[in-house]
């Protein structure tokens, strides 16, 4: 792995501290970035453990946004028109967002994080409170072969590839389908989205990168769609390669050939990928230092978990964004890690009091503008980091 950039040490993207601990010292990890030049991939280089992330206190719900409900909603519609699956299974069922647009009997999820898998399991479904893994694809596949695998920002969180397609190898009908949905390194890079990188992702895909893992497992690429989701993401559609019944689609060509014409095969890229987000990181605290020196307010919006890796990477604090706000039970009242930044139930925005706003969710840029026309009309300015630091 060639190692391209540092984004400093970090403390876990999702551990939101509560008042009583807000003295403690927080532990941080490395965050570094590496390119495998033999698979394409792009990953973290240490990892966190898989249980100091992911377990009964995750706060991050799915159902938070009406672009996630809308987006999950339509894609459901089209999987039972295009494939009539007569049984689901979702890795990473989060808050059962996708799962509550099918019949009860006809799928099941798997979600580690208890406290989420509880909300799901309260509501009829079943759930496995478990991690992917081999172990838990036999004790599904021994009831029933799966008909249609999905998982949408799941696999990118899962250390071990190897094991996580395995597995679905495992469970999946020889003439199944694996719908995987993740953020697109493509979309990423070209929009010097670095806070897409912290503890959680492990990897940010590509259509190259997958092509050539699926391949070890005699699994393909057959169709690819865009979605806005997440700052831009691909959801693949992917079958066991004996099973003839799809053509691979113009699609999978057409990104193939998107991503190497942008580098995305080439250390080169990710070299100049990291002098950007240094450009990146030192006009976005100018730019705050000189609102601030001008005695103006700012809050955030969203405390995500990608603000943790712009607060942190470049030295944010309350001193120059007052508090973020956010519609997340699990989040409100606690404080951003490291930057310790308080988290506030969120409040339409109020132009007399609030005279900037950091966008954390960037990527819901669309409705929370939608949301807050009033704001925006009354001269109530957004600051964001895509794809420059700059005044919107
Ligand atoms: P959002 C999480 O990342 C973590 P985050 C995880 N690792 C991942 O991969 C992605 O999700 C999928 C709030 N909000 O979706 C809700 C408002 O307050 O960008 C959320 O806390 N008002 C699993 O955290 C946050 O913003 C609003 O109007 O980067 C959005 O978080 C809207 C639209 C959102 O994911």
């Amino acid at each position: 792995m060639k190692k391209f950039l540092n984004l400093g040490p970090q403390p876990l993207a999702n551990s939101y501290l509560t008042k009583k601990n807000l003295n403690r010292k927080e532990k941080k990890f490395k965050l570094e970035l590496g390119f495998d030049p033999k698979n394409y991939l792009v990953s973290i280089i240490d990892t966190v453990p898989k249980e100091k992330m992911f377990n009964e206190n995750y706060p991050y719900k799915s159902s938070e946004s009406f672009t996630m409900r809308n987006s999950f909603k339509t894609l459901s519609s089209k999987i039972k028109k295009r494939f009539r699956p007569k049984n689901i299974l979702e890795i990473g069922s989060n808050d059962g967002i996708f799962l509550k647009n099918f019949n009860k009997k006809t799928i099941i999820g798997v979600e580690p994080c208890k406290n989420l898998a509880k909300i799901t399991q309260k509501k009829g479904f079943k759930v496995y409170p478990e991690y992917w893994d081999v172990k838990l694809s036999k004790k599904i596949a021994a009831k029933k072969k799966i008909d249609l695998i999905y998982s949408a920002n799941t696999l990118s969180h899962i250390k071990n590839f190897s094991q996580i397609f395995k597995a679905i190898n495992f469970a999946l009908n020889k003439n199944g389908i694996l719908i995987l949905e993740d953020p697109s390194l493509l979309e990423c890079m070209k929009k010097n989205a670095y806070d897409q990188f912290y503890c959680e992702h492990i990897y940010v895909f590509s259509t190259i990168s997958l092509v050539k893992i699926l391949s070890n497992f005699d699994l393909e690429i057959f169709d690819i769609e865009k979605t806005n989701t997440h700052g831009g993401s691909n959801r693949y559609f992917i079958k066991k390669k004996q099973n003839k019944s799809y053509k691979i689609n113009q699609s999978v060509r057409k990104n193939i050939y998107k991503e190497k014409k942008y580098g995305l095969n080439n250390f080169k890229t990710y070299k100049n990928f990291s002098k950007r987000i240094l450009n990146s990181k030192n006009k976005l605290i100018k730019l705050l230092n000189k609102i601030k020196i001008n005695n103006k307010k700012i809050v955030g919006y969203g405390a995500t978990a990608k603000s943790c890796t712009i607060l942190n990477y470049c030295n944010i604090d309350n001193n120059i964004i007052d508090y973020f706000y956010d519609t997340t039970s699990f989040k409100i009242g606690k404080y951003l890690p490291g930057s310790r930044i308080k988290i506030k139930k969120y409040k339409k925005l109020n132009f007399k009091k609030i005279d900037y706003v950091f966008l954390g969710a960037w990527n819901f840029k669309k409705e929370i503008f939608n949301k807050e026309k009033t704001f925006i009309k009354n001269g109530g300015k957004f600051i964001t980091h895509i794809p420059s630091p700059k005044i919107i």
